[in-house]
């Protein structure tokens, strides 16, 4: 007799995996903050580690007077940006003015390494480049 339950198991098990699949990824409450500060002419921190699939609410602060920016463009082409932040987000680059503050939230992509620079002349061979490594 208890044979005629699997088939309902099993469904309720597809739905609990399907379902658990996405809301962990749209829970942008529970967004890890990574706070990166661009200066001239580095990035603090210059190693980003992330974990494929979580959410994370990076926070950049510009410390410097003039601008810079935060380049990586196989990254935040595999990342998933939240719609919202999209716009913040230009031909893979974060452009940051002097003193200024911006907040992305995205999801980590597939675990790999991404290469960081700031693409302003000259600022990646004074120091500015970086790396993400997502685990
Ligand atoms: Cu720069």
């Amino acid at each position: 007799m208890s044979h005629v339950q699997w088939p309902a198991i099993l469904a309720a098990l597809i739905l609990a995996s399907t379902a658990g699949a996405q809301p962990e990824a749209d829970n942008w409450s529970g967004a890890r903050l990574v706070t990166i500060r661009l200066s001239s002419f580095r990035f603090e921190p210059a190693d980003i580690v992330l974990e494929h699939g979580r959410p994370y609410r990076f926070h950049f602060v510009n410390d410097a007077s003039g601008g810079h920016d935060f380049a990586g463009k196989e990254f935040f082409a595999q990342a998933r940006i939240k719609p919202e932040d999209a716009a913040k987000v230009e031909g893979g680059r974060v452009e940051l003015s002097g003193g200024e503050s911006v907040d992305v939230r995205l999801i980590a992509p597939l675990p790999g390494q991404f290469k960081i620079r700031c693409t302003h002349f000259m600022h990646s061979m004074l120091g500015m480049t970086g790396r993400i490594v997502v685990q």
